[in-house]
């Protein structure tokens, strides 16, 4: 176990930086699907603890279904979650917390609400019938979580497209023309990056709406560590859940007192499931005015996230994804324990889902594998 809670420090998932020429963007407000259409939701249940501090949740994606969002909370901020084991049909083994690069299966390690997203690489689809998940919480005591999944039976398209949903949190003061009467002027630039970045990956932002937030702006506009993330992220609604909700914020700043760009619920965030603390995004518009590119590589690469895309490298190279078409750089040449985007050109560091995004950074084709497999794309 220690060597998997050893990551915990990599469970927030930061960012830094892109730029590419603008292409025209698509926010096209076409025929509109049902919200519901090709997705199957069930409750899991409630599960409590056994002696050995785990849970065995079942689940059983249906036939035809090309992903499955299970997901498991609240269990607060507290404690911290992984997956021990998977198993699919026939209990064959799909994920094991020991060696996780040993699968083609990757978890994230979380507080308060455990989303865990198969399949997350074209080596491992997702197969029909029973599964198991194992959940290990580090937690003193016992622990009770309501579990539910939601199955995508929805068919790969051949042109995935995203919903976004934009929520200005209080940051006109430091980013003027921010807000929702003039974002799709001022923003349009930055949506076109984005495109440009997940291109490689054939996504494409589908339709887009603004809107200034109505809750407590003097409170989430500086976003103080994982309960106030989380607490905001609870405000997407189900009616928003299908689209990818990024919250703009002044500030984002980490429980240890650092300042970080942008944060996703997950990886993966809960696709299409409102009202969890892994419900959306944040992004720090406070370049915005000085540094539009840099808000699109926060939308970009914490956008993949959300939708169920890992670091292709680690900044300490201690971890890396389960898809073969990205590099992975282990050229720590001055030996800091840090992969510099520097020392990982032409090895990795053009990716957008390496640790440090960088200007020109493309989706791969993997990459737009897993994510046209997500309940919030279409
Ligand atoms: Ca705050
Ligand atoms: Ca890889
Ligand atoms: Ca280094
Ligand atoms: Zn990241």
């Amino acid at each position: 176990m220690s060597g998997a809670l050893d990551r915990l420090a990599s469970g927030l998932f930061a960012l830094a930086l892109v730029g590419a020429p603008l292409l025209g963007l698509a926010a096209c407000d076409g025929e509109k699907l049902d919200p519901e259409d090709g997705l199957e939701r069930e409750d899991l249940g409630s599960f409590t603890t056994d002696t050995g501090g785990g849970a065995d949740i079942p689940f059983e994606p249906a036939a035809g279904a090309v992903s499955a969002l299970v997901h498991c909370g609240p269990y607060g901020y507290d404690i911290l979650a992984t997956a021990e084991t998977i198993t699919g049909p026939g209990d064959s083994a799909i994920y094991d917390m020991e060696d996780p690069t040993g699968t083609a299966m990757r978890v994230g390690i979380m507080s308060d609400l455990l989303p865990v997203l198969l399949p997350v690489s074209p080596d491992l689809d997702l197969a029909a019938g029973a599964h198991s998940m194992r959940m290990y919480f580090d937690a003193e005591e016992g622990v009770t979580v309501s579990c539910s999944a939601v199955y995508r039976t929805q068919p790969v398209e051949a042109n995935p497209t995203v919903d976004i949903r934009v929520v200005f949190v209080g940051v006109n003061d430091v980013a003027p023309g921010l807000n929702a009467a003039e974002a799709e002027t001022t923003l349009a630039s930055v949506l076109d990056e984005v495109n440009t970045m997940w291109s490689g990956g054939n996504l494409e932002i589908g339709a887009v709406t603004y809107e200034d937030f109505d809750g407590d702006v003097a409170t989430y506009t500086v976003v103080d560590g994982d309960e106030e993330l989380g607490s905001l992220l609870r405000t997407v609604s189900s009616t928003n859940d299908r689209s990818i909700t990024f919250f703009f914020v002044q500030e984002i700043t980490d429980d240890a007192g650092g300042t970080i760009l942008g944060l996703a619920g997950g990886p993966p965030g809960t696709a299409a499931v409102g009202g969890t603390s892994k419900s959306g995004v944040v992004v720090t518009a406070a370049s915005f005015a000085s540094d539009p590119s840099e808000v699109a590589r926060i939308m970009a690469h914490e956008g993949g996230h959300f939708l169920g895309l890992f670091h292709s490298t680690e900044k300490d190279g201690s971890e890396s994804d389960p898809l073969s078409d990205t590099p992975e750089c282990s050229n720590d040449a001055d030996g800091n324990g840090t992969l510099a985007s520097n020392e990982c050109e032409g090895t990795g560091a053009e990716n957008l889902m390496w640790w440090n995004t960088k200007d020109g950074a493309t989706m791969s084709a993997d990459q737009g594998w897993v994510v046209s497999r997500s309940a919030a794309v279409r």
